[in-house]
């Protein structure tokens, strides 16, 4: 299986750094961000990966992965953030069949060999990864009934139930036949959301519960909780 991180987008709730820099080499207590999602993927058993980023930043990301990882990395620049659906449309001729994305401001700190296998095996063309937060209306929560999912909102207001969508997914190649059918959504983004409720509407999808660690690095809050953690473990 080949993975695909995204480091695309705008970072807007990161600023002022990312007005000059770009997220993902913001520090998650002594290493890069980026390190993290590229990690998941390596120790996961995935070596060929595909990493996207903006043209202002991906020449950056070459150098730093090139000197720290033993992997076969291939880079992709996502001319403007239009959302991560879009993002993911752009590992078209990287990907050949089933193959897992992360997003670049995500920490996943498990071992996710079982459920990529249950994929393999699924005749599902997509894994959603589910995790109990306490703060379920920050993120887009599933409802499961047994093994299938059987609702996706993006931040309820009033949530039924705790279990967050995590920026951890697993496709097969048909996805591309899928983006091109989203529409944009009210702020301009081709939306993961709306993609995975394809899948959810044509009963493709699937899911796993994350018993290990997940950080959303993407705020202050969160890259300070990952540091920490980071920090204690170390
Ligand atoms: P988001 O956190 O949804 O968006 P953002 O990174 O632009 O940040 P903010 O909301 O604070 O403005 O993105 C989640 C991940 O997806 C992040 O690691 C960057 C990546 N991404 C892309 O690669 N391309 C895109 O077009 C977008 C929107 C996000």
């Amino acid at each position: 299986m080949k993975g695909v991180v995204l480091a695309g987008g705008r970072g807007t709730r990161l600023r002022p750094m990312t007005d000059v820099m770009n997220k993902h080499v913001l520090p998650v207590y002594d290493e890069p961000m980026i390190f993290y999602p590229v990690r998941t993927l390596i120790d996961n058993g995935i070596s060929e990966i595909l990493v996207i980023s903006t043209p202002e930043h991906i020449g950056g990301y070459i150098q730093l992965l090139e000197e720290e990882f033993d992997a076969d990395f291939s880079y992709k620049v996502q001319k403007s953030p239009e959302g991560i659906a879009h993002a993911v449309r752009l590992a078209e001729d990287f990907v050949d069949d089933r193959f897992a994305v992360v997003l670049g401001d995500n920490i996943v700190i498990d071992d996710l060999s079982a459920s990529i296998e249950r994929f393999e095996a699924s005749d599902s063309d997509c894994m959603i990864f589910l995790k109990e937060v306490s703060d379920p209306s920050r993120y887009g929560v599933a409802e499961v009934a047994g093994d299938e999912v059987v609702d996706i909102t993006e931040k309820p207001a009033e949530p039924e139930t705790n279990n967050a969508v995590i920026g951890l997914y697993l496709y097969t190649d048909e996805v591309f036949d899928r983006i091109p059918d989203l529409n944009k959504s009210d702020r301009g983004e081709l939306e993961i959301t709306d993609l995975n409720e394809s899948y959810l509407d044509d009963g493709r999808l699937t899911y796993s519960v994350l018993d290990g660690e997940w950080f959303d690095v993407g705020t202050p809050d969160g890259l300070l909780k990952a540091s920490r953690f980071v920090a204690e473990d170390a």
